[in-house]
């Protein structure tokens, strides 16, 4: 079934030139950007993105790192969109993801992981939502 999730390629990839690495393993695995901006956020902006974690010990760190620099954010649409992009992803530790996955290639350490995509149907409503209006995703390709 076609759907579509929110990916981020967060701001320590960005700053790694890691951007055309990450998008051509979308692109590979079918799932086609259908909206797409750099973006510095704002710190405010990023804790509004992760408000689910805002109880977490490390809300304010993540917080600060994804407003450190700009980020790309993506909406991506294919078959089976969202597990598909958080197996490309990879465990949200680099050093437990498996061998071919971005956070593998890309990330640094549990905090500075290269990439970001919704873990199911009503996170990928919300963040889709969050960054996106309906005229800027581009549908019918
Ligand atoms: P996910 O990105 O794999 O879905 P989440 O548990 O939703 O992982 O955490 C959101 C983000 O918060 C992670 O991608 C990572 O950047 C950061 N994070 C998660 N756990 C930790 C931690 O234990 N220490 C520092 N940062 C963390
Ligand atoms: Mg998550």
């Amino acid at each position: 079934m076609s759907e579509r999730t929110l990916a981020i390629i967060k701001p320590d990839a960005v700053k790694k030139l890691a951007i055309g690495d990450i998008l051509g393993r979308y692109e590979k695995a079918g799932l086609k950007p259908v909206a797409m901006k750099l973006l510095h956020m704002a710190k405010p902006v990023a804790e509004g993105f992760y408000a689910v974690h805002k109880a977490r010990p490390f809300f304010d760190s993540l917080c600060t790192f994804m407003s450190s620099g700009p980020s790309v954010i993506l909406v991506l649409q294919g078959d089976n969109a969202i597990k598909k992009n958080r197996d490309l992803m990879g465990a949200t530790d680099p050093a437990k993801a498996d061998k071919g996955t971005i956070r593998a290639a890309h990330g640094t350490n549990i905090e500075f992981n290269a990439v970001h995509g919704s873990d199911s149907p009503d996170t990928a409503q919300f963040e889709i939502g969050f960054f996106f209006p309906g005229m800027e995703i581009y549908d019918g390709r």
